[in-house]
């Protein structure tokens, strides 16, 4: 079988399959929860969830995980919250990072009954309008990756030299040392469906920046889960500053030597939980 543009690609079978008609949302979807984890978002949090809001799926739900923002993102938020029935809010005291946030708002999620969970950045380096796209792909994989590095797939062409280095230096890097099938294995465009997210242990999880996108990946990949990416525009981000930081890319390059030599559970353990 042949690559299309814009086609979405099969990890666990190293087979790319035609995409059948884009954007066809099945109707068994359930209920869809959007996990935006914010920290000084205060110039991006309203269009996001206005173009969230605009999306064509019935019972999308959107929970910010706000971390105390300085800029007032949090009282957006609580603003957001009062004028839309289907957004929540956790506020967290302080910034304890991406990866702990996103564990907090996936239980949440899980708790209240999502049968898919969306991860995205809130500053608009997502497109929240792929979302059906990859809710179109949901009944053959539990993981759909939103790829910048698959055919299809692309950068900004104006995103920062230094930015595109990193993040192609980094998936390299990280796809190498973990032998990783995932193309975009950085990327933290992402759809769960519930049955993944309930087999991966998500208070184990011990990476919290850049890497918590990573370890996932590589215990996707341990659990044998199924793996679609789809090809997906990344955006620079539209305000604010972005929260990479050498203590960020370190932690990053630490956990993935790291998860090489200590992969801490097999997949037969990991099931048998
Ligand atoms: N709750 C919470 N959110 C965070 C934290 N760090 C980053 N975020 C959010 O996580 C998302 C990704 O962070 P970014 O700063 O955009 O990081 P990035 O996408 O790797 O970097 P850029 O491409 O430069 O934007 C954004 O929505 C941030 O606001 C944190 O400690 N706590
Ligand atoms: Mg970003």
């Amino acid at each position: 079988m042949t690559q299309s543009q814009d086609s979405p690609t099969m990890v666990d079978a190293q087979i790319v399959v035609e995409s059948g008609k884009k954007g066809e949302i099945p109707t068994i979807l359930g209920r869809t929860v959007v996990v935006l984890p914010t920290y000084n978002e205060a110039e991006n949090l309203r269009r996001m969830v206005s173009r969230l809001q605009e999306l064509p799926i019935s019972d999308l739900w959107i929970l910010v995980v706000d971390d105390n923002s300085p800029d007032g993102t949090g009282r957006i938020a609580e603003y957001l919250r009062m004028r839309y029935t289907r957004l929540q809010v956790i506020h967290r005291p302080s910034k304890l990072g991406l990866g702990t946030a996103y564990v907090e708002g996936f239980k949440w999620a899980l708790e209240m009954g999502a049968n898919f969970v969306v991860q995205m950045d809130c500053d608009l380096s997502h497109d929240p309008e792929q979302i059906p796209f990859m809710l179109a792909e949901c009944t053959r994989a539990d993981v759909i990756v939103g790829s910048r590095y698959v055919e299809g797939g692309e950068l900004e062409p104006n995103w920062a030299v230094h930015r595109k280095m990193l993040s192609a230096g980094a998936n390299v890097y990280a796809r190498t040392l973990l032998r990783s099938k995932v193309r975009d294995v950085t990327g933290g465009y992402k759809c769960w469906s519930r049955r993944a997210l309930e087999q991966l242990d998500l208070d184990t999880i011990r990476s919290n920046g850049y890497a918590f996108q990573i370890e996932m990946a590589h215990r996707v990949q341990r659990l044998g889960l199924r793996v679609c990416e789809v090809p997906i525009r990344f955006y620079e981000r539209d305000g604010g500053v972005s929260k990479m930081s050498a203590s960020v890319i370190l932690e990053a390059a630490w956990r993935v030597c790291e998860l090489t030599v200590r992969p801490w559970r097999t997949p037969r353990q990991e099931r048998s939980k």
